[in-house]
């Protein structure tokens, strides 16, 4: 193992599924956050008017039971309740519409960007190319007992990492080549289709160097669930020195080369 791949084990997995977990993973970027308070949001309201619903039921079974109501009122309509049942959830739809189209423009208008990556999908892998630099990353599965093997997560280790800048501004584009494919990481709230012969575009933005994890989420063949996503987010100068190494070093000014320039970081 040399320095570079000793750097590249010793990053924390921080965007993977545990087993047991009952949410969402834990939030990587601006808008993976804003999605988990959306979500939370949902389901106090979701709970409240669940809890509200079934209170009336069991109040209209126990109060208007044949038992205890023996002679049944003869009226039918009831102004104020009539308005009441309508008003509220209308008010209800708006409280839940205006943070729902915030969070809509935050995914879809991709702030001004540091660095463009475009993902291509195939049946059944992903490659990857720096449009800046030139540099390309192809993401192959690792057979799961192998990567089982390494002490890696089966099914989602990929064969050749993915770097990418800690708090850059990435800009997305993907696309596919066969079939339908879609690029998401769940840490980054990303989840996008790969349609051939379309450039969708989306973004994100990780502060927290580490691992993370993710799968094609379009049923797109056979090797569907056999092509994962693995995103290695770096301090900057690790950042620079692989893509100096990518590119022979035309990439960046300061050309202190690859693995040697992130050994003495270490
Ligand atoms: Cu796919």
């Amino acid at each position: 193992m040399n320095a570079f791949t000793a750097f590249l084990a010793a990053l924390p997995v921080l965007g993977a599924p545990r087993s047991g977990e009952m949410g969402l993973q834990d939030p990587a970027t601006p808008v993976m956050e804003t999605l988990v308070g959306f979500h939370t949001f949902l389901l106090i309201i979701i709970a409240l008017i669940t809890i509200f619903v079934l209170g009336l039921l069991v109040w209209v079974l126990i109060r208007y039971s044949a038992k205890a109501n023996p002679t049944p009122a003869k009226f039918s309509h009831n102004t104020l309740v009539e308005v009441v049942w309508t008003a509220v959830p209308v008010l209800i739809l708006v409280a839940i519409a205006v943070p729902s189209f915030k969070l809509l423009y935050l995914q879809d208008v991709i702030p001004e960007s540091d660095i463009t990556i475009k993902a291509t999908g195939h049946q059944w892998y992903w490659d990857y190319e720096f449009p800046d630099t030139g540099a390309t990353v192809t993401q192959i599965m690792v057979p799961k007992e192998e990567a089982e093997a390494q002490g890696r997560i089966g099914l989602l280790a990929a064969d050749d990492p993915l770097l990418v800048p800690a708090g850059a501004t990435v800009r997305m584009q993907v696309t596919a080549t066969d079939v339908i494919h879609a690029w998401t990481v769940p840490a980054f709230g990303v989840k996008i289709d790969a349609m051939p012969g379309r450039l969708n575009e989306i973004w994100f933005r990780v502060d927290e160097p580490g691992i993370y994890y993710g799968q094609c989420s379009e049923l797109c063949g056979k090797d569907h669930a056999f092509m994962p996503i693995e995103v290695h987010v770096v301090p900057q100068e690790q950042f620079t020195a692989w893509m100096d190494e990518q590119t022979g070093g035309s990439a960046a000014a300061d050309a202190s080369g690859g693995r040697a320039a992130i050994a003495s970081l270490n």
